[in-house]
């Protein structure tokens, strides 16, 4: 089994990339922080430096991923800023800040930057949905509580099997592992 360095310090997110590798025979390694991030508005730009800078420290192929809710109603808030407006505010917060707006699309991105020798490379994956008007506790974690992916009834903090299969970080996940089983044979 091939292993690879994956640099986060959240948890959730090491289960969910557990998940998604397995199937591909790629064995996770977890590795604590990503490193400082830049200040941007793109994902791809800070998953893309922090790969770069922690490639340049521990010198092995690794990978960091960077995500975050864009809201439609709010001009795409929090975005990149995602972990500091949860922290914050919450989705509770998010909730107040939308009120009653009828109008509550949103999606999830997330940028996936893997380094080796060769460089760096952006995988990227989104899933549209809208924000719930209540909070649901349940699986996951984050924004999961208010998020409704679309063509379903339920948050994923609601249907965890679902969000395995669908999610962005599903997504940007099956290409780099696609990427790196394809570059083996
Ligand atoms: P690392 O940077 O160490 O990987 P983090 O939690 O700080 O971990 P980000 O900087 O990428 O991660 O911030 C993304 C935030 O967006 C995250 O803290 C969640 O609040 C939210 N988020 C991202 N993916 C999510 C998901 O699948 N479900 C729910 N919320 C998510």
């Amino acid at each position: 089994m091939n292993e690879i360095l994956f640099l986060t310090s959240n948890k959730h997110k090491i289960t969910e990339a557990q998940t998604i590798l397995n199937k591909y025979n790629l064995k996770l390694v977890s590795f604590p922080g990503k490193g400082e991030e830049i200040q941007s508005d793109s994902l791809q730009e800070v998953a893309r430096i922090c790969a770069k800078r922690a490639y340049l420290r521990i010198k092995k192929p690794l990978f960091v991923e960077d995500s975050g809710l864009f809201i439609d109603a709010l001009n795409g808030f929090p975005g990149a800023y995602s972990a500091f407006a949860l922290d914050k505010i919450g989705c509770e917060g998010i909730l107040r800040l939308l009120g009653q707006e009828r109008l509550r699309g949103a999606r999830f991105e997330c940028a996936v930057a893997y380094a080796d020798k060769n460089g760096t490379r952006i995988f990227t994956g989104a899933v549209l949905g809208s924000i719930s008007t209540q909070i649901f506790e349940g699986e996951g974690f984050g924004y999961d509580p208010i998020f409704i992916p679309e063509g379903h009834k339920q948050t994923f903090s609601k249907n965890f099997e679902v969000k395995e299969k669908i999610s962005h970080r599903s997504i940007a996940l099956e290409k780099l592992a696609k990427f790196l089983t394809e570059k083996k044979e």
